[in-house]
């Protein structure tokens, strides 16, 4: 913490004074440090990031519903298990982000309400079918894939719960993409009809997974303001850009081929350029209106409420051992 930022601090500390307190957080942002839970934030940088991170939790949680779809079909034992477990880490990575969410000041029921609802987004990529089980391989290496390069720079948001989540969600993100990449490996490498497998869930998955990244930037509200405050560290189209030039190797590798004609290596910008994404698609799945969005939506709101019996002996569990504690401490 630079010394500017310590003398601004004190005096937010010493007598409370919204531009004493606004310059303190101007400071932390240009130090290029963390504002935590407890400092002052202007309402609109929370609000910002009560929409980001919690729409990236629910992301999460409803992206374990396609590949849940196959834990009973997975091919063996093996793929079953690590199928599960991935599932498993969706789960755990949407308790991390509704934390990091919740420390903003909106409880976890009223971000439930608001994703059950519809007043709050998720991933469009969710909204897509899982038709086969080299839809598994697709997901894991391009939805994982997008999903790593989106969220690495993440781990650096100046929201300090925020960047933290995502330290350890980008490292199971990266075994995930590990073995999407294997799924598809072994099919591309297997049976012709595997092969073709292989290919027709990659054709699927290439243009939604590059539409994970956001609108084109000329089309993005929120950017601007976000990278302003070291929340996104860079712009839709320089992260789709990194992904797309990421993955064409990777798919040579694969033997698998990308489903755009206008995909070719540009010597002059030293990038792959590729071809107009269909933005009408995107914006109407992002309405609700995608091939499975009231599908994962009422699956959701169907867990939740399937759920209340768990949230409820929770609740009772925790009231017993408070009073417990009391009831030690009156003792003591
Ligand atoms: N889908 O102004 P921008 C995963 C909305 S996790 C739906 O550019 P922003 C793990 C956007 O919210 C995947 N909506 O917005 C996994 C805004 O609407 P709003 C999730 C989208 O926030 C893998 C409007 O469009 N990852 O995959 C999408 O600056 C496998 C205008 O857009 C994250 O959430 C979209 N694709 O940038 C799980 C990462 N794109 O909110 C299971 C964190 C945009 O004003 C299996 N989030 N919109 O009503 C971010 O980095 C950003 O929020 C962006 C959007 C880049 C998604």
């Amino acid at each position: 913490m630079s010394d500017t930022v310590r003398n601004l601090q004190q005096t937010v500390d010493d007598v409370f004074d919204t531009d004493a307190a606004q310059a303190y957080f101007d400071a932390i942002i240009g130090d290029d440090s963390r504002i935590e839970p407890r400092d002052w934030m202007p309402d609109a940088y929370r609000k910002t990031l009560t929409r980001q991170v919690s729409q990236h939790a629910h992301s999460e949680i409803i992206g374990m519903q396609p590949e849940a779809n196959w834990i009973t079909r997975a091919p063996s034992l093996k793929r079953k298990a690590i199928l599960m477990a991935k599932v498993q880490d969706e789960a755990g990575h949407g308790l991390y982000l509704y934390s990091a969410a919740e420390t903003l000041g909106t409880p976890r029921d009223v971000l439930l309400e608001q994703l059950h609802t519809g007043k709050a987004k998720y991933s469009s990529i969710f909204n897509y079918p899982a038709r086969s089980w080299a839809d598994m391989g697709a997901i894991g290496w391009l939805v994982d894939g997008a999903a790593i390069c989106n969220q690495v720079p993440l781990c650096r948001a100046s929201y300090g719960p925020y960047g933290r989540a995502m330290v350890r969600i980008c490292k199971e993100e990266s075994f995930h993409q590990r073995q999407g990449w294997e799924i598809l490996y072994e099919l591309s490498h297997g049976t012709p009809a595997q092969k073709r497998m292989a290919q027709d869930a990659v054709n699927r998955f290439y243009g939604p997974a590059l539409q994970m990244f956001g609108p084109p930037d000329d089309a993005s509200p929120n950017s601007q303001q976000s990278m302003a405050w070291n929340i996104k560290r860079f712009s839709n189209d320089e992260l789709r850009q990194r992904f797309v030039d990421m993955i064409v190797p990777q798919a040579e590798a694969l033997e698998l081929t990308l489903p755009d004609p206008d995909l070719a290596w540009n010597e002059e910008r030293g990038h792959y350029d590729y071809g107009e994404l269909d933005w009408d698609e995107f914006f109407g799945v992002i309405k609700g209106n995608g091939p499975c969005n009231a599908q994962r939506l009422a699956r959701r709101v169907e867990a939740h409420e399937n759920g209340a019996w768990v949230r409820e002996a929770a609740r009772e569990y925790a009231r017993k051992q408070q009073a417990a504690t009391a009831e030690t401490a009156a003792v003591a």
